[in-house]
């Protein structure tokens, strides 16, 4: 089987290089799989657009690194418990090289949550009497995210060996203060709009910079790259917290199947501390009990390992000559929660890119 796969390997290979596809011109697999940043720097005067969807789908609880049932939750001293979020998000674009050494960058998202909740059968009963009697309900919010500014510097750039560093700043310009109606037992007055949790705000109310080193080794009909990248909270926002500062080491390889098609794969790692304060505005109890987890920091944050495929295609001729698509997938391997949250089920990202 092993030897089945080389052969064939060999064999797509030999297609590729009599196709003879240089490395100058675009060939799929010089931009990794879709939903890593920052991957490849530009040449002096080229621009490119990017358009991404991203969906991530976090479906059931966990404590540590083992799912938990909502009853677990609430034997944990809370009075609801999320059960599902999804997130979406759009985001547009834009890289510049204003030299060789130098890739500028922009990106700025839109972003939609939702999020269903649980009420335990045990809370207070006015709890679920303000609820009309129901034990769910779910919250939803939408719009603009931080917009991030970058620069990536080439360090290497001989033959097959590609090092830039980045740096990158993150705005402030999503909200922190998304509402939607929730219930609430009496002083609280029923369901009304408040205040939603940190996990459901488009942005990280903070200015964050955003650090990444890139290696990428190209080969003739292969390529893979490896990159570490942070993001490193300052301040507190106004709602009195910080979100915890992130670390994630990408790692891929892309075989080139012919000159408009690459698969790739990969593994992840993921990291990111608790939230850091006590969100405002946030009520957190309830009649002796906790509300719900994501009001509290030490419910935020943790680690993963994801495994990762995707494909990636560059249009080779035509109208549409050097557009770009390409999508992955990312599925948790392994998940050790901070505290009690939602685990991560999978990421699909889509994009379109074009440098011209
Ligand atoms: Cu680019």
């Amino acid at each position: 089987m092993k030897y089945q796969s080389i052969t064939v390997a060999t064999a797509l290979c030999a297609v590729a290089s009599a196709q003879n596809v240089h490395c100058d011109l675009a060939r799929p697999d010089s931009h990794a799989p879709i939903s890593i940043m920052a991957s490849h720097a530009h040449n002096v005067g080229e621009w490119m657009l990017s358009y991404r969807y991203m969906f991530m789908d976090m479906d059931g609880m966990y404590k540590g690194s083992n799912s938990i049932s909502s009853a677990g939750v609430f034997g944990n001293g809370y009075n609801v418990t999320p059960t599902r979020m999804t997130m979406e998000m759009q985001m547009l674009g834009a890289m510049y090289a204003p030299t060789d050494r130098i890739t500028l960058s922009a990106m700025l998202p839109y972003l939609a949550t939702e999020m269903d909740h649980l009420i335990s059968p045990t809370a207070p009963p006015p709890l679920q009497a303000s609820n009309g009697g129901s034990p769910t309900f779910t919250t939803k919010s939408n719009g603009i995210g931080d917009l991030k500014l970058g620069a990536l510097i080439r360090i290497v750039d001989e033959g097959s060996h590609h090092f830039h560093g980045g740096i990158g700043i993150s705005l402030p310009t999503g909200s922190i203060a998304e509402e939607d109606v929730t219930p609430g037992p009496p002083p609280l007055g029923g369901r009304t709009s408040r205040q939603l949790p940190a996990a459901m705000q488009l942005g990280s109310g903070t200015f964050d910079l955003l650090p990444s080193l890139t290696y990428t080794y190209v080969a003739d009909c292969w390529s893979a790259g490896v990159q570490a990248a942070a993001a490193i909270r300052t301040g507190r926002n106004h709602h009195g917290y910080r979100l915890g500062n992130k670390f994630d080491l990408n790692s891929w390889i892309s075989y080139r199947v012919n000159e408009w098609a690459s698969v790739s794969t990969g593994i992840s790692y993921h990291w990111e501390d608790e939230l850091n304060g006590t969100q405002s505005d946030i009520t957190q109890n309830i009649g002796g009990n906790r509300t719900v987890p994501t009001a509290f920091g030490e419910n935020y944050g943790g680690q993963r390992i994801e495994a990762l495929a995707g494909v990636n295609f560059v249009i080779p001729g035509g109208a549409l000559l050097n557009h770009r698509i390409a999508a992955d997938i990312r599925v948790p391997l392994w998940q050790d929660r901070n505290g009690l949250s939602l685990g991560t089920d999978y990421t699909l990202a889509l994009g379109w890119q074009y440098a011209f």
